[in-house]
């Protein structure tokens, strides 16, 4: 049975990822608490950035009541973004490089100043925007079924796989983003419908909620970093030869894998 070596744990999550091989939770055979979970996070940041990734913003992840009931986890929780999980839009996407892929639209945020602070206001995220606008999110759990606990999908880059922006600033519009609807098709059938609203009443909350979470690491929500504020509407599967179109008011996402 494994001990509670957080690296090592990161290690088998890499290469759960790297061989496509899902793995039971952590949690079924050891007692984890939240902070183990984003030790174990940590970790696994340090094993990517070793083999030469490079950091360029955070996801914020079950932050609507649909995602939370979605994996059966009631809590908002954070990862990381990468560079070179960051997709283009609508290019095929490298589907055979994932375990059990599903796609989630939400709102990404970049900020044109450094935020940091214990009580960070929507105001003040209102304040420091330069881009504002829709984005899809890969998930592609490490652990069999996307089954776990919270410490456990903490551990795993909260099942982070990928993600795309859109091109749209929807910044002129601030006001009205929380009821801009959003539609998901799969094959051309209607498969979820929400509205940015549906993630802690507004996005940019989740964003006020990212930088009090790294306030008490001493960290930042640097200038330029990417922000995904957490998927809208349940997550879609998808597999090869499926069609996912994501539709929002003046930009939609095709995607192909
Ligand atoms: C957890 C991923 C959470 C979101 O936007 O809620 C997340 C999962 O569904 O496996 O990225
Ligand atoms: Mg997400």
């Amino acid at each position: 049975m494994m001990d509670r070596n957080f690296e090592e744990m990161a290690e088998t999550l890499y290469q759960a990822a790297l061989t496509k091989t899902p793995r039971k939770a952590f949690t079924e055979k050891l007692p984890l608490t939240l902070d183990d979970g984003y030790a174990i996070q940590k970790a696994g940041l340090e094993i990517a950035l070793s083999h030469g990734a490079a950091l360029c913003g955070y996801k914020m992840g079950l932050t609507s009541r649909a995602k939370q009931i979605d994996v059966k986890v009631f809590e908002p929780i954070r990862g990381y973004l990468t560079l070179g999980t960051q997709f283009k839009k609508n290019v095929p996407l490298p589907i055979d490089r994932w375990i059990h892929p599903r796609v989630e639209p939400e709102i990404a945020v970049i900020l044109k100043s450094r935020i940091t602070g214990e009580n960070v206001s929507i105001e003040e995220v209102r304040e420091t925007i330069d881009f504002i606008g829709p984005a899809f999110e890969i998930l592609d759990s490490r652990f069999d079924a996307f089954s776990f606990k919270l410490p456990d999908v903490v551990a795993d880059n909260t099942s982070g796989a990928g993600f795309c922006l859109g091109d749209t600033n929807y910044l002129s519009k601030l006001s009205r983003i929380r009821l801009m609807g959003v539609t998901v098709k799969k094959n051309n059938e209607i498969v979820e419908t929400g509205a940015p609203a549906a993630v802690l009443g507004d996005p940019l909350r989740s964003v006020c909620m990212l930088a009090g979470a790294l306030y008490r690491e001493e960290k930042a929500i640097e200038k330029g970093q990417i922000i995904l504020t957490g998927g809208i509407t349940t997550s879609v599967p998808f597999a090869k030869g499926d069609v996912i179109e994501i539709i929002w008011p003046g930009e939609s996402f095709s995607i192909r894998a």
